[in-house]
């Protein structure tokens, strides 16, 4: 049985965005915790949590936060495990602030960063994580991504067949 994930906002403003995410881990079988915790507003839970995570039987951090998206490298500072950074898109700088606050890590705590808003992508970073350690689920990868080329290989023929682009 594979180990879990957490999935921490920096605040409930980020859930929307981040429900793909917790959907995704959810479709390949993978058991979630879905936390509000924040870095700035409860930082003592955020050394907490992330302390005492390995022994908690998780397997993965996903951190999502916002503006000075200090989040993933204050849970990274107290866990070996790997931490996931999502930044989240933010009204004044596009998410430009969130993703800098993540990926510019100084050495020695690094945090693995997906693209603004990446949800999705952190879900499935996570699951191939998990995977060098459950082959089950590196079997659900497998097919996910046989799903995903089919769908653009028919996308691909759907448009060949179309008049308009041949020549
Ligand atoms: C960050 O500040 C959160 O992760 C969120 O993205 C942003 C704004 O938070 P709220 O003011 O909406 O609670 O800590």
């Amino acid at each position: 049985m594979s180990k879990k994930v957490a999935v921490i906002m920096g605040s409930d403003s980020d859930l929307d965005t981040m429900r793909p995410c917790i959907q995704r881990l959810k479709d390949f079988g993978i058991s979630v915790e879905v936390r509000i915790i924040s870095a700035h507003r409860t930082p003592a839970q955020a050394e907490a949590f992330a302390s005492g995570a390995a022994a908690n039987g998780f397997g993965v951090i996903i951190a999502a936060a916002g503006k000075a998206a200090h989040l993933a490298g204050v849970l990274a500072a107290y866990t070996t495990l790997p931490v996931i950074g999502v930044p989240i898109k933010t009204s004044l700088m596009g998410g430009l602030d969130s993703l800098l606050s993540m990926v510019q890590m100084p050495k020695g705590i690094p945090v693995a960063c997906v693209a603004v808003d990446g949800a999705d992508n952190a879900a499935i970073l996570a699951a191939q994580m998990l995977a060098l350690a459950d082959p089950g689920l590196s079997d659900r990868l497998q097919e996910f991504k046989a799903d995903m080329q089919a769908e653009v290989r028919a996308k691909d023929e759907k448009i060949q067949a179309l008049e308009e682009f041949s020549l």
